[in-house]
């Protein structure tokens, strides 16, 4: 499997490809299976159907890595928090549990049923990626009931005491998640740290670094065989080095906060590198496209890296632009 490979180390000039949000609104089967749920948590919840969206991309672009079709804002559903995604609005939760809620995994049962059932289903070199929000991006949503722009409840409550509790919850709670998700056949497990870059320096270490240690280093301890993957999105350079020597994980998602060149300068040749362009420049395709694609491989020249994108694919994406970024990555 590529992609296993080049996490342990080996250099092809061909890099394993797959995209964040793959299997999501600019996919016709998608949008078909959609219209069949109530709701996108439905859909989450639908085994069958959410396992077939999973590998709708991989059919398509003979992507090297699926990922399990679900959200990262099911975890809050663990601490009896409802959710519910709103049309136009985005994700609403209730009010955040007492600190003394305890986590159960029964929310994750249909999650675990549909990672099995993508697992059984897809050819047998392609590895199936699992994932979870990072304890900072679930703790913003469940604090603040939804997306933010200024995160000041999060932050507010970080500050105070309570902030540091949930880190604590919440890194033991995604553990066990991943756990349930590596027993279901995950070959690999990523972190999604999306709003890691609203964090001030004073809330780094707390927030960013302690709970990624606790959560990495068990997760390495118990499960030395499945990779991990950190996505700190828009995290200043500094502190992103800092991260990645303290907590190791196997392989450091980058977005395009810095160039490729940058990265590359500042991240030896050993560390793995997830890394791509900007959406934005997927949904505009042709030339510009192609050119970012040569950019980014010949920064990553002579080093293992996993082709992406810098964030989630739009949903106004024409497919032919994914079929030309796939052609575009594995031409030598
Ligand atoms: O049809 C719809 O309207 C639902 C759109 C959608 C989809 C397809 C949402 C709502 N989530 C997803 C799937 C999803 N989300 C996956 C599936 C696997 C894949 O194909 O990649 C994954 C891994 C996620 C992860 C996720 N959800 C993140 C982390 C990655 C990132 O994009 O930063 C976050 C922040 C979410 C929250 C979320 N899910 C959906 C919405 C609208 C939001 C809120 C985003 C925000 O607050 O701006």
């Amino acid at each position: 499997m590529l992609f296993l490979e080049t996490i342990h180390g080996r250099v092809s000039p061909k890099p394993p490809l797959w995209m964040m949000r793959q299997a999501g609104r600019y996919l016709s089967g998608y949008q078909k299976k959609r219209q069949e749920h109530q709701d996108f948590l439905s859909l989450c919840f639908d085994h069958e159907a959410a396992s077939d969206v999973a590998l709708e991309p991989i059919e398509r672009f003979d992507f090297d890595t699926a990922i399990l079709f679900s959200d990262i804002l099911t975890v809050p559903l663990g601490f009896s928090q409802s959710v519910k995604f709103e049309k136009g609005i985005g994700p609403l939760l209730g009010t955040l549990p007492p600190a003394s809620t305890p986590f159960s995994l029964d929310f994750a049962v249909p999650i675990f049923k549909t990672v099995q059932r993508t697992k059984e289903k897809l050819p047998a070199h392609k590895p199936l990626l699992g994932f979870s929000g990072s304890p900072w991006t679930l703790f913003s949503y469940m604090v603040e009931g939804g997306g933010s722009k200024t995160f000041e409840e999060a932050k507010t409550h970080a500050y105070g005491g309570l902030g540091q509790r949930w880190m604590e919850k919440l890194s033991d709670a995604v553990f066990a998640y991943l756990e349930g998700q590596i027993h279901g056949g995950c070959d690999a497990v990523m972190l999604f740290d999306s709003w890691a870059g609203h964090l001030p320096f004073d809330l780094i270490e707390d927030f960013l670094i302690q709970p990624h240690e606790r959560l990495v280093t068990r997760l390495r301890k118990t499960y030395p065989q499945v990779p991990i993957i950190l996505f700190p999105r828009k995290v200043p350079l500094p502190f992103l080095i800092e991260l990645h020597a303290r907590v190791r994980p196997h392989v450091l998602a980058v977005d395009n906060t810095l160039s490729p060149e940058d990265y590359a300068k500042a991240f030896s040749k050993e560390t793995v590198l997830q890394i791509g362009p900007d959406p934005v420049l997927l949904k505009v395709g042709g030339d510009p496209l192609k050119k970012a694609v040569k950019r980014i491989k010949t920064a990553m020249d002579g080093r293992p890296y996993i082709m992406n994108l810098a964030h989630g694919v739009l949903p106004t994406t024409p497919v032919e632009n994914v079929l030309d970024f796939v052609r575009w990555t594995r031409e030598v």
